[in-house]
């Protein structure tokens, strides 16, 4: 690990403990995450993505070794009516503007879950951008039922073949 990388990280580190990662010219914002029923196999990871940066960026992969065996960039989209989720081999973040991982979009997937999500928890992470790099983040776990329309998102989820 070169120098570089370390300030940024270091850096990125500090800032989180104030709730804003950041690293270069990536800021994430309200990283966050929705508890999980026992058994479930797949939890999803929040966040917004800023690019404060003159030249676009790219978010192509992340990681969470203590709750997932496996972490994907995915995408919700609506096909005939059900709702389907793919990976995507990333999410570009244009230059200046913020792009939100949310419910019904684009979203972290946890996959092979080695144990449920709770509430209150936080889950460590790291986001790797093209441009930026590895951006350490901490997503918290809300209540099932956190920003509305969960009953929705958990249909999504059961058609959700992994
Ligand atoms: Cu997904």
């Amino acid at each position: 690990m070169n120098a570089v990388v370390k300030t940024a990280l270091l850096a990125a580190l500090l800032s989180s403990a104030a709730g804003l990662a950041h690293a270069g010219d990536i800021a994430l914002d309200h990283p966050w995450s929705r508890a999980t029923p026992a058994g479930a196999p797949v939890g999803a990871g929040y966040v917004t993505v800023k690019n404060t940066g003159a030249a676009a960026d790219k978010l192509v992969s992340a990681t969470a070794p203590d709750v997932a065996g496996k972490v994907e960039v995915h995408e919700m989209t609506m096909d005939n009516g059900v709702m389907k989720m793919r990976p995507v081999s990333g999410i570009e973040i244009p230059a200046g503007k913020s792009v939100e991982l949310k419910p019904g979009g684009y979203h972290i997937m946890f996959m092979q879950l080695k144990q449920p999500l709770k509430a209150g928890e936080t889950i460590k992470g790291a986001l790797t951008f093209e441009k930026a790099g590895v951006v350490p983040v901490e997503f918290k776990v809300e209540a099932m039922s956190a920003a509305g329309s969960g009953g929705h998102d958990m249909k999504g989820m059961d058609g959700h073949k992994h």
